[in-house]
């Protein structure tokens, strides 16, 4: 027997030991080419006794070479015989459960949603109730009943998305107020309440303007209540969203549905008040819209003027959050665009 016989028997050795399919296979294989007696490579032993000198060294050396690799691989492949292969699975495929995962992304508020969420949380605590209403409505609730009837020069600046072919004329709400007239109708005083959602008028997009917005009501009726209700709801709310710090300002103004109506002016968050480009130099930045109820539109809601009085308010929390963050353009709170909503 030569070296090159035994890498020859080696090579046999191995491919056979990989062809075994089960430990009594292997066990055949093993008995081969490794039995004490008779094994082929076992047998190489003999054939030392037949040669001298450096050439026996030599061959002793292959012998053992073949025997161990022989003997590693017939250990292997038992393992991996072994338990339908387990063991040897988990030498190879093991996991670390220490290891730290990928990290998942989650969701969160929209920035307009958060900032309707935070004004419905301030107005919970003075006792007011959240109330949602129909984004489809009536020319009677959306219109008449808040002292604009047909013709009325108000409608102009609630351009209105009405429904195609519909039998009746059905519209978009131009503003949440609907809500607040079905809820006295359907009610009696005292009322609290706080009516979020989406509004739409027809005005062309720009950076200020979008089709579809949000708008938050707030109705107050109750035996007593007066302007100084007002503007101590106003200034709770305001301080609570702006900071105690912001300075507020109420100024006259006009709705149909609302005498004596006031608007309420914050100071420019970006100068303070010293008029820079944000505000357009006026160092105020106008934030919502309030005044005490019209009494009509008390009778309209079912509510008696004689013994209950009545203030409203309404804002704009898309230009809120624009303000709030700065954002060049109210267009971007609704392109989706993750590398402007992961920011807040
Ligand atoms: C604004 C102005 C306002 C109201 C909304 C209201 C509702 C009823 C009765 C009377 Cl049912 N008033 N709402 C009153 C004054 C102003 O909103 O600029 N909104 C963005």
């Amino acid at each position: 027997m030569t070296g090159d016989d035994l890498q020859e028997l080696t090579r046999g050795a191995l491919e056979e030991i990989a062809g075994a399919s089960d430990p009594d296979q292997l066990e055949l294989v093993r008995r081969k080419y490794m039995a004490r007696h008779g094994g082929l490579i076992t047998a190489g032993a003999a054939a030392l006794a037949t040669v001298d000198g450096d050439g026996r060294a030599e061959l002793g050396r292959a012998f053992n070479l073949a025997k161990s690799t022989v003997q590693q691989a017939l250990h292997t492949r038992q393992l991996e015989l072994a338990s339908g292969g387990r063991a040897a699975d988990a030498e190879r495929e093991w996991l670390d459960l220490s290891h730290p995962g990928a990290g998942l992304d989650r969701g969160h508020q929209h920035p307009v949603a958060r900032l309707v969420r935070e004004i419905e949380d301030i107005m919970a605590r003075l006792g007011y109730e959240s109330v949602r209403g129909p984004e489809i409505e009536d020319d009677l609730h959306n219109f008449q009943l808040l002292n604009m009837p047909p013709e009325h020069p108000a409608r102009d600046t609630h351009d209105t998305f009405y429904l195609a072919g519909a039998e009746a004329a059905w519209l978009f709400r131009t503003h949440t107020s609907p809500v607040q007239m079905r809820t006295m109708l359907s009610g009696r005083p005292p009322f609290r309440i706080i009516v979020p959602g989406k509004v739409a008028r027809r005005d062309n997009p720009d950076p200020t303007h979008i089709p579809v917005f949000h708008q938050v009501e707030g109705l107050c009726v109750d035996r007593g209540v007066t302007v100084g209700d007002l503007k101590g709801t106003l200034e709770y709310l305001l301080r609570a969203l702006f900071g105690p710090e912001r300075k507020v300002r109420l100024r006259a103004s006009f709705f149909p549905y609302t005498e004596p109506s006031l608007e309420a002016d914050v100071a420019c968050g970006i100068c303070q008040g010293s008029g820079c480009r944000s505000c357009l130099g006026k160092g105020w930045m106008e934030i919502l819209g309030s005044g005490m109820v019209h009494p009509q539109v008390l009778r309209n809601g079912g509510v008696d003027p004689e013994q209950f009085s009545g203030f409203a308010f309404g804002m704009g929390p898309d230009r809120i959050a624009v303000l709030r963050y700065g954002l060049p353009d109210v267009r971007e709170l609704y392109e989706n665009d993750l590398r402007l909503l992961e920011q807040f």
